[in-house]
């Protein structure tokens, strides 16, 4: 290793912190580009690998974008409420925010020591009360709104964090965090109705420049149906096939359906309840899972099928569940495969009837039509310390009442003990001083709640608030949202798609709603990354002892080894196996760019045009995301300026800008050692150059000869030959005029590309 990574490191992060060249410019007549990264969780254990690979990518936008003459934010800052730190904090007594803060020191140093190009005027704190007060506030307006109520839910509760779980929280029955299998509990939550806004977080997909793989997993999530309501007796179904209601062999209750009581007779009691006793224990991921053996039981009852009079048998069965439409199916073995599988093992019969014409087969069986969601109200209480306090109080007299804005934030009190209470209850619910207030209304006595808030309630505003981070008397100013939103550009993990990305559309639509911000979607454009997996292909993790430190990484190879390699590894959004070879490859080449810095003086034609061609490629891949390419396209221009022996001053200087996004400590000191350029110099604010279309053209290109539409040989020839010179050539080539035989009838000629002989 030649250059003194440490040294080069170290001095241009200070330069950029001296001079403080990455602060976005408020009330600027430049036009603006808003780059975002997924904030991360500040946990203990510091800084992953995968944080770069995301923060790395947009960094090059970033810088690009700067350099094109765009004002550009690229803010940072930390989702910092979540339960590690409160596991902690029961474990050790140390109030959560005093880890949470030495957690942030420490990330904050490590991102510092890549480079990163963040404006570190505008970091965030969501467990900050000058931050959480505005989550609060936003909370009070969808209570207002009448989009936040409490309701008995039955939610995923786990035995072991005694808490709440929203579904997205359960990963295989179990709960995310901690692995124990989820029961299932009744409790009274707050819950913010985000299905009142199914339909637009649909349709306003087609405004967004997602990826396509991202929408499509959010249209699945929300899962809009189109059917039908009908009614057998009294059992309503949901079902998405009217068309086929002739053929009804048998009526489906879900374990849960309050008719399945009244529908048992007193012969089937005793089997009805031993089944509904064996399917309690079940998640519904296993009762959805169609490779299991279904399950069920006749209840002893029929209703008549509305449509054709026939008295069909009510079972109860867990493959259908009780969460989703009316929670009761009509079962039609002949068209639906779970329908027929449950037939066969129970000996019920499957009919062979023709399909009918929806809209008749409806109205005949008095159904009427319905649109149904997959997507359910979103669970936002935590019976938890470390969340912000719901920021409610309940009186006698007038119920729930919000905190007045000017009694916000409603702060977290100390507590001696951070677990929840004995029947799950928040410890806040132990504090008497915080829990007995008065009615904000009536001025009598009131009771606050103690439940607090998801950690996605934070992170579903948060790039508001980098827009205007230290204002006092609003989340951000009217000004300065109409600057910045929406974010230009927002990357983030594909399994955050279907919860952030969903609950911060949804949050910032509601915003909009109250005329609180000037944009109906957060994000024009998402994009998501690759996981990086450890050597051998797994996922790093702790426990096997294979997670690698990025501290490590830039203390042995440099901080422009690790972004540039990063970026080399793969294609951007696929997952891709660490590489120390890989790794210490990317090193070289940067010692090859060292090296090239001594040799600067004539240039060759070759050098140029490849130089040109190489500002072409690698604008290109930036745009398109296709950072790998970008660096390939470095490196084999590097290769070809080696060979040569030497290029002009100029030319490096060029090379060192487009370099400069990836490598930019290493391309400013060259920049500076090379260039002789002054201090305060910065590479960072050079203009991106514009690639020379004169050196853009081949003066050779390959043609194709085909005879018959055969391919018979390929020929590199002068790119401005005419048409009759480069059929000359083709016809006096050996293997061509081998399948020349006979007469020519027609010769085609596809300019750049290909000749046609025709016989
Ligand atoms: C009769 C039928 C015939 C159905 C057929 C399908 C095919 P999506 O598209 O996902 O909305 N269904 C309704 N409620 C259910 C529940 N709670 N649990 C399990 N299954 C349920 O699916 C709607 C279809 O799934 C409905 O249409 C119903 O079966 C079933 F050839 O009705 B169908």
């Amino acid at each position: 290793m030649s250059y003194d990574h440490k040294k080069i490191d170290a001095k241009w992060q200070q330069r950029w912190e001296d001079a403080r060249i990455f602060k976005a410019k408020d009330g600027s007549k430049k036009k603006k580009y808003y780059v975002l990264v997924e904030f991360p969780y500040p946990s203990g254990a510091g800084l992953h690998v995968g944080h770069p690979r995301s923060y790395t990518a947009l960094d090059i936008v970033a810088r690009k974008k700067r350099m094109e003459g765009m004002n550009v934010l690229f803010p940072m800052g930390w989702d910092a409420f979540g339960l590690p730190a409160e596991a902690y904090a029961i474990k050790t007594g140390v109030h959560p925010s005093i880890v949470t803060k030495q957690n942030i020191d420490t990330f904050r140093r490590q991102l510092k020591a890549i480079g990163f190009s963040f404006d570190w005027s505008r970091e965030v704190d969501t467990t900050d009360p000058k931050y959480y007060r505005w989550t609060q506030w936003m909370f009070n307006q969808f209570f207002k709104a009448g989009l936040a109520y409490k309701a008995k839910a039955s939610i995923n509760w786990c035995p072991k964090d005694k808490i709440g779980l929203a579904n997205e929280e359960v990963v295989g029955g179990a709960c995310e965090r901690c692995g124990t299998p989820v029961e299932k509990r009744d409790k009274e939550q707050w819950m913010i109705a985000i299905t009142k806004y199914a339909d637009r977080l649909l349709e306003d997909l087609n405004t967004v420049d997602y990826l396509p793989k991202i929408k499509k997993q959010q249209e699945d999530w929300i899962g809009r149906s189109e059917g039908a309501l009908i009614k057998f007796d009294e059992i309503e179904v949901f079902t998405t096939r009217p068309d086929t209601i002739d053929g009804v062999t048998y009526v489906v209750l879900a374990p849960e359906h309050p008719l399945v009581a009244d529908s048992t007779s007193s012969d089937q009691v005793k089997a009805v309840q031993k089944y509904l006793a064996e399917t309690a224990k079940k998640t519904d991921i296993e009762r959805g899972d169609d490779s299991k053996e279904k399950t069920g039981v006749f209840t002893g009852s029929y209703v008549k099928n509305p449509y054709n009079g026939e008295d069909v048998p009510v079972w109860v069965a867990d493959y259908v569940l009780a969460g989703y439409g009316t929670g009761a199916v009509m079962a039609v073995p002949q068209h639906d495969e779970r329908d027929h599988a449950f037939a066969e093992k129970f000996g019920l019969p499957i009919e062979d009837r023709p399909l009918l014409e929806v809209d008749q087969a409806i109205k005949k069986s008095k159904g009427q039509k319905k649109v149904n969601y997959r997507l359910r109200d979103w669970v936002f209480s935590r019976q938890r310390y470390w969340g912000e306090p719901i920021p409610l109080v309940h009186c006698e007299k007038d119920g729930w009442v919000a905190v007045p804005d000017d009694q916000l934030p409603v702060e977290l009190p100390p507590v001696e003990k951070y677990e929840p209470t004995d029947n799950g209850e928040s410890p806040l619910s132990a504090i008497d001083s915080f829990v007995n207030t008065t009615c904000p209304s009536c001025g009598g006595p009131a009771k606050r709640e103690t439940d607090t808030m998801p950690n996605w309630a934070g992170s579903s505003w948060y790039f508001l608030r980098y827009i205007d981070p230290k204002n006092d008397k609003e989340f951000a100013s009217k000004a300065a949202l109409k600057y910045w939103t929406p974010v230009d550009l927002y990357n983030g993990g594909m399994e955050h798609t279907t919860l952030h990305l969903l609950y911060s559309r949804f949050w910032h639509k509601f915003l909009f709603d109250q005329g609180v911000v000037p944009t109906s979607e957060p994000y024009a454009r998402r994009h998501s990354h690759g996981l990086i997996m450890a050597e051998d292909g797994t996922k790093m993790s702790k426990s096997k002892g294979n997670v690698v430190n990025p501290d490590e990484v830039v203390a042995e190879f440099g901080a422009d080894t690790l972004r540039t390699y990063i970026l080399f590894m793969g294609p951007f959004e696929e997952p891709v196996p660490w590489s120390t070879n890989g790794l210490i490859g990317v090193r070289r080449f940067l010692d090859k760019v060292e090296r090239l810095a001594e040799k600067l003086g004539d240039e060759s034609t070759e050098v140029t045009k490849a130089l040109h061609k190489t500002i072409k490629k690698v604008s290109d891949d930036i745009d398109g995301f296709r950072f790998n390419t970008a660096v390939s396209e470095l490196m084999k221009f590097v290769n070809v300026a080696q060979e040569a022996g030497s290029m002009s001053p100029d030319s490096f200087a060029m090379f060192l800008t487009i370099l400069s996004p990836f490598a930019p400590h290493l391309a400013n000191e060259l920049a500076e050692r090379s260039t002789k350029a002054p201090i305060g110099t910065f590479m960072d604010l050079q203009p991106w150059p514009s690639p020379d279309p004169k050196w853009l053209i081949d003066d050779e290109i390959t043609i194709v000869i085909q005879v018959n539409g055969k391919l018979r040989a390929s020929l590199n020839v002068a790119a401005d030959i005419s048409d009759a010179e480069l059929i000359e050539l083709a016809k006096a080539d050996e293997n061509v005029q081998k399948h020349l035989i006979g007469e020519v009838k027609k010769e085609i000629v596809v300019k750049g590309k290909l000749v046609n002989f025709v016989i």
